[in-house]
Parts: C-alpha cells; sequence; structure tokens
C-alpha cells in the first residue's frame, strides 16, 4: 500500500498542527484577554508551518508517530512566530505586515507585541515539557529536546544570527559571513526541528548527525530561495529591467553571486542534505526526501 502524496501529507499535517496550535494556548480565563488574543493572532495567522512538519517528517523517517511529536513540532512554531513578532517590531525591522495581515504591535501595541513574542517563547518550553510527560516521552530524551530548543533558539544560535544580521547592516564584505548570519538566524531552528523530531522517533546517534546536517543544507538553501524569490517576486510585480533598490542592496547569496549560481546553490546544497539522509539508514526517509525538494522548488 502506498503513503499519502505530499500534497496529502502537507495538507493533512497542517491542519492536525493547526488544531493542536489553536488547543494549546492558554485557557481564556487562565491570562490577560488582550495576551492570550496577541499571541493567538499570530499563531493562528497561517505560514507554511514547516518547521513542524519537518519535525514529524524525521519521526517518521525514524519510524516513531506523528502523534508524540505534535507537541514539540507545535513549541518549535511558537518559538518560529515569537521570532517573528519580534523581528516586525520598530525597533527591528518596522514591518507593518506579516503572513498578509498587519504586525502585532500594529494591532495591539508595541508594548503588548513584545510580551505576546516573551508569553510564546516561554509557553513553547511549557508544553513542549508537558506534553512529553503526557505522552509518556523518557526523561532523558525530553531533556535533550529541552537542551537543545534552548541552544539552537537563543544567543549561540537564532537570536545570535539576528545580532549578527544587524552587525552585517555596516556592510558584509565576505561570503562566509553571510554563511554565518543565515546559519544561525535561520538554519538552527530547522535543525532543531528535525533531531527533535529524530530523537522522539528514535533515532539513532548516526542519524541524529544526518539530520542535522540535511537541516544546515535545507535551511540554507531556503534562505538562499528566499532572497531569490525577494527579487523574482520584485521584478514580476515591477517589470523585468526595473528593481527595486532596496533589494538590489540588500546583501544576499544573489547580490554576491548573482541570481543563476544561487539557484545552482540552492540545487546544491539539497542534494547534499539528501544525500545525508540516504546514507544514515532510516527505515521511512521518503518524506524527507521529497520535503526537500518540495522547499527548493517553492515559488512562496
Ligand atoms: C527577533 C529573536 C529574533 C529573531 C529573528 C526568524 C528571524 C530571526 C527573523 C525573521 C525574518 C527572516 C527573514 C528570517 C529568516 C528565516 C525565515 C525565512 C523566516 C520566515 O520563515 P517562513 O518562510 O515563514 O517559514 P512562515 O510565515 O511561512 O512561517
Amino acid at each position: 500500500m502506498s503513503g499519502p502524496s505530499l500534497t496529502e501529507y502537507l495538507k493533512g499535517h497542517t491542519l492536525r498542527i493547526e488544531k493542536e496550535l489553536a488547543s494549546s494556548l492558554p485557557e481564556r480565563w487562565d491570562v490577560p484577554g488582550p495576551l492570550r488574543e496577541s499571541m493567538a493572532y499570530s499563531l493562528m495567522a497561517g505560514g507554511k508551518r514547516m518547521r513542524p512538519i519537518l519535525t514529524i517528517a524525521a519521526a517518521e523517517a525514524c519510524g516513531g508517530s506523528a502523534e508524540a511529536a505534535i507537541p514539540v513540532a507545535c513549541a518549535v512554531e511558537m518559538i518560529h512566530t515569537y521570532s517573528l513578532i519580534h523581528d516586525d517590531l520598530p525597533a527591528l525591522d518596522n514591518d507593518d505586515y506579516r503572513r498578509g495581515r498587519l504586525t502585532s504591535h500594529k494591532v495591539f501595541g508595541e508594548a503588548t507585541a513584545i510580551l505576546a513574542g516573551d508569553a510564546l517563547l516561554t509557553h513553547a518550553f511549557y508544553s513542549a515539557a508537558r506534553s512529553a510527560r503526557e505522552h509518556g516521552i523518557a526523561a532523558d530524551t525530553v531533556l535533550s529536546i529541552i537542551e537543545e530548543l534552548s541552544y539552537y533558539a537563543g544567543p549561540r544560535g537564532m537570536v545570535g544570527g539576528q545580532v549578527a544580521d544587524m552587525q552585517g547592516e555596516q556592510g558584509l564584505t565576505r561570503l562566509e559571513e553571510l554563511d554565518y548570519i543565515h546559519t544561525h538566524k535561520t538554519s538552527d531552528l530547522i535543525v532543531f526541528s528535525l533531531k527533535a523530531g529524530g530523537r522522539i522517533g528514535g533515532a539513532t546517534e548516526r542519524q541524529l548527525d544526518a539530520l542535522e546536517l540535511f537541516g544546515t543544507n535545507i535551511g540554507l538553501a531556503f534562505q538562499i530561495q528566499d532572497d531569490i524569490l525577494d527579487i523574482v517576486g520584485d521584478e514580476k510585480k515591477l517589470g523585468k529591467a526595473v528593481r527595486s533598490d532596496e533589494k538590489q542592496q540588500k546583501v544576499t547569496y544573489p547580490y554576491f553571486i548573482g541570481l543563476e549560481r544561487s539557484r545552482d546553490k540552492v540545487a546544491s546544497l539539497t542534494e547534499l542534505g539528501k544525500e545525508a539522509i540516504v546514507n544514515a539508514d532510516f527505515p521511512q526517509p521518503d518524506m524527507l526526501l521529497q520535503l526537500a525538494d518540495y522547499l527548493m522548488k517553492r515559488d512562496h
């Protein structure tokens, strides 16, 4: 019997994740109204749900169940959402729109948006630890997951990458500096998503290493693809010959090596990532491999 197609898989798991995210929010009577409302506003605003899907796919690749992986998958999405809320703030990117709607600070004001981000960050740890207990996940597995979540989302991970990005605004001159930023700002949370799923699914050390390598490579590919889409999207809107000054000056892979070589780089990183998975004897690697191709070919 063949499994679901990628489209069915994405649709099914997205619905399941959204349902779980909605029910993982604190009860209405438990927290002040504006806090719950602002947490829900951003958490339930759609998005690709790519990180939680990778967590589930990694657990399944090891022979584990989606059911056991879903709570940690949701915790990753909470961390991701907090980072987007804070990234949009006036002190950082000062964006008015995210996922097609007004940003949190535009709707709730800056102070509540900061606190909504803080609340999602801490609620992620609560949800992960609590549900792991409910699913009977071994204490040392939970400890490793919490340790890695702090590591990959914290100063040596995503937050460090964000600060390096801000420093880079003064002028990046080398591609290695850009790699550092992308690795931490983008890949680290993807690596966490995969390793956490792997741990829940019972991955061996070799499989965890493969998931790390896969995540680092597809994370970088994902970010380069994002930068390509940023330019191509603008070109579609503005006409081929015209490109906004801001996008032209943004120091990205296309800025350093051009669009065509950036596309090649996305393809070669994706292949490298897939190779790591193919060589690590996963019982069910197919969906992970298909997801890598899907992310590389995405147009939004
Ligand atoms: C403020 C602590 C802090 C960190 C900010 C994640 C981040 C770091 C900033 C967001 C801006 C950005 C371009 C980050 C790079 C990673 C990335 C491409 C995020 C967008 O992720 P998607 O495409 O978003 O998965 P959706 O909306 O689909 O969930």
